[in-house]
Parts: structure tokens; C-alpha cells; sequence
């Protein structure tokens, strides 16, 4: 899974960046397009590791960040330049767009003034923008084309149709994601990476001691996007200390969650995304899929071999082993589970994939 942090110049993207996944900062100024790993923390596997002590490793599941430099619409240059980083995103799943609410004196607002609602206004509107080239673009394409008396002429009016009932809805300032009714409709227009067809986390990044201030975004969001607010400099500083350190000072500033904790929490939600669970002989590691996943996909995930080789998924819940303390007690309580390559995998089951090759 690939998520790309967006947002206007000088919004805490980086700094956010390197808090959850660890990295450097980019160099100031940076033009590039620059790529962490973020590790997904699980408590589950932590205890697992913990309970399972002497395997060699743990595996924490990642999700990919694109850190995105800061989009700048208020002039020439700057929009040329925003529109060639938007064109490098189109085949990421999701966006996690990040907006400035931090005040600071040091730091030049954009245009003039701290507003993370106009802001998100702003990006929103440029969003819909940058598809409606594209949705333009094609019908008139298709428009030249759909009357020809080709094999694909039904396709084309039927892509044609769609494509300006997009076009309708984005000049009624409506996401893509907001119009599509089915799969098929899905499939049609896949390949163009809309940006208002994927999924979208707002990250507000405020200034230390207000992470606990509610934002009310106005509704210039789709209702389901999951909002955090993150305080980016402080999450930087955290994410510097050693895990104790770390840890008294969350204690002592009254801090809850980690930046991290919040940070992929919004991408899953997004996403809908689960973890499911695996203890191999030398490896503990959790893996990410999508809710809905059957068992015999999820051991694809795993490795092919065992999909192509499926028997069984032993499956249980690791609330149910946290609970009765360890898995003699779990088999004979019967929660250890032999379940088909239909099985709906749930978040937390801890899978061992039982497989022929
Ligand atoms: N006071 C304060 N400063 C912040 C906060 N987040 C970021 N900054 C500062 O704002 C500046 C920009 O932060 P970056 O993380 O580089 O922001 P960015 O969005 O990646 O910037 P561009 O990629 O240049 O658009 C840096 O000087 C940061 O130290 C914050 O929460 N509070
Ligand atoms: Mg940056």
C-alpha cells in the first residue's frame, strides 16, 4: 500500500514524515519526491514476540509515503511545478493531505496567513482541477472516436457517458469517488488515477499543546476521511529520543498516542485495511490486507506457494490468547479454529497456513 503525504509549502509534511518511518529530513528545499517506510506499531505483536520468546525476528507490516514537496498555487511557477508533482502521484492508493494550523513567526505562512480550512478548500479545489484535465482531455478524445463504426464503439459511448457525468459532477465541485456506482464503472476508469477517486486522511498539524483541539473542517471533506491532529515538530523531537526517554516525556506532557499510532491509524481507516498475524519458526510479523479478504488470498499475501498450496488456515483470535494466557489452554477451550479458503480473515487472527506444494 502506497499513501503520499500532500500538502501546501511549509506544512509539516517532512517532519511528519520522519517522526512515524524514522527517516532524515529531506534537505531543505528539497524538489524531489522522497520515500520512507512506515511500520505499522502493533501492540499484538510486540506480546507475541514477547510470549514466543527466541524467534529471530519481528516483521511490523509497512505502508509506503511518498513525502510530497509542498504544492505552491499562488503563483505561475509554483502551480507549473505543482502540476508536474501531482502527475507523479497518480498511482498511489491513498493521500494523506496535511495542512498547517502551528503558528509561528519563523515560519512564513502560506499566503499571509494560517488557515488550515482555506487551505484544505484550496486543495480540494486543485484535486478537482488536476482530474477535470483529465476528464476533459478524454472526452474529447472519445467523442472524436466513439462515433466510428469500431468492435470497441459500445465501450467508447459507454466511457463516454461516464467520463460526463464525471465532468458534471466535478463542476459541481463533487469527488470522483462520490459518483462511481459499481466495480464495472471502476474498472472503466481505473487506469487514470483520479486523485478525488482515492481515499483521504487529513492530517492537521498543530502547534504543542493543542493536539487535543477539535478541528471542525466545514465539510470541505468527504464525511468518512478520517482527521488526526499532529503536532509535527513535537512528534520529530519524540521520535529522536530513545523508547524510554520517549515514554517519560509522552507521560509527562500528557501526551496519549503516538504520532505513529495515530498516523497509520488514519491510513487504515482510509484504507480499510486489518492485520492479521503470523508466528513462523524464526519470524513473528503482522501483514495488511484489505477488510474482506478470504483466507485463501491472505495466504497469497504470505507467499504464493502457500495460496497455490492451501489446505487449511489454523486460525485464532489473539484477544482469545492475551485472554486464557497461552495456546494449550486455547486448544483445549476449542477457540483454535480450522477454517477453508472462503474465511473472511478478521483483524488480530493469528494464521498458520497449513499448505502442499
Ligand atoms: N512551530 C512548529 N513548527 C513546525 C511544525 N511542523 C513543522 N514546523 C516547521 O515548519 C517548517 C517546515 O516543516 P517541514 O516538515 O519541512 O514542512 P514541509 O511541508 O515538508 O515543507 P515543504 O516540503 O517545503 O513544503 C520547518 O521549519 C519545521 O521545523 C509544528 O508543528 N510547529
Ligand atoms: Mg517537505
Amino acid at each position: 500500500m502506497k499513501a503520499a503525504l500532500l500538502g501546501l509549502v511549509q506544512s509539516g509534511k517532512s517532519s511528519i514524515l520522519s517522526a512515524v518511518s524514522g527517516k532524515a529530513l529531506p534537505a531543505h528545499g528539497s524538489i524531489a519526491v522522497d520515500e520512507a517506510i512506515v511500520p505499522v506499531p502493533d501492540e499484538r505483536l510486540d506480546w507475541l514476540t514477547e510470549y514466543h520468546k527466541g524467534r529471530k525476528k519481528t516483521v511490523y507490516a509497512t505502508i509506503d509515503c511518498l513525502d510530497v514537496p509542498g504544492l505552491n498555487f499562488a503563483d505561475e511557477h509554483g502551480r507549473a511545478a505543482a502540476g508536474r508533482l501531482i502527475g507523479q502521484i497518480r498511482t498511489v492508493d491513498m493521500l494523506v493531505l496535511v495542512v498547517r494550523a502551528f503558528e509561528d513567526q519563523t515560519v512564513p505562512a502560506y499566503r499571509n496567513k494560517v488557515d488550515p480550512i482555506r487551505d484544505l478548500v484550496e486543495l480540494r479545489t486543485e484535486l478537482l482541477l488536476a482530474d477535470l484535465g483529465l476528464v476533459t482531455t478524454r472526452i474529447e478524445r472519445l467523442e472524436k472516436q466513439a462515433h466510428k463504426p469500431t468492435k470497441v464503439q459500445a465501450q467508447d459511448k459507454a466511457e463516454l457517458a461516464l467520463h460526463k457525468r464525471l465532468q458534471e459532477a466535478i463542476e459541481s465541485e463533487k469527488s470522483i469517488s462520490s459518483v462511481i456506482e459499481s466495480e464495472a464503472e471502476h474498472e472503466m476508469i481505473k487506469s487514470f488515477g483520479f486523485l478525488t477517486l482515492k481515499p483521504i486522511a487529513v492530517a492537521v498539524n498543530t502547534g504543542e499543546g493543542q493536539l487535543e483541539k477539535k478541528y471542525d473542517l466545514g465539510g470541505c471533506i468527504d464525511e468518512s476521511a478520517p482527521v488526526i491532529t499532529i503536532c509535527a515538530k513535537l512528534a520529530y523531537e519524540l521520535a529522536q529520543l530513545d523508547a524510554d526517554s520517549r515514554a517519560d516525556f509522552m507521560a509527562e506532557l500528557g501526551v496519549t498516542e503516538s504520532a505513529a499510532g495515530k498516523f497509520v491509524k488514519s491510513c487504515y481507516t482510509a484504507l480499510g485495511l486489518i492485520s492479521f498475524l503470523t508466528v513462523g519458526s524464526d519470524e513473528i510479523r503482522a501483514w495488511s490486507i484489505k477488510q474482506g479478504t478470504t483466507a485463501h488470498d491472505a495466504a497469497g499475501k504470505v507467499h504464493t506457494d502457500i495460496k497455490r498450496g492451501f489446505i487449511r488456515a489454523e486460525t485464532f483470535s489473539f484477544d482469545d490468547l492475551k485472554e486464557l494466557g497461552s495456546e494449550k489452554a486455547l486448544k483445549a477451550a476449542g477457540k483454535i479454529r480450522l477454517e477453508g479458503k472462503e474465511y473472511v480473515v478478521r483483524d488480530g487472527d493469528v494464521i498458520n497456513f497449513r499448505f502442499n506444494i
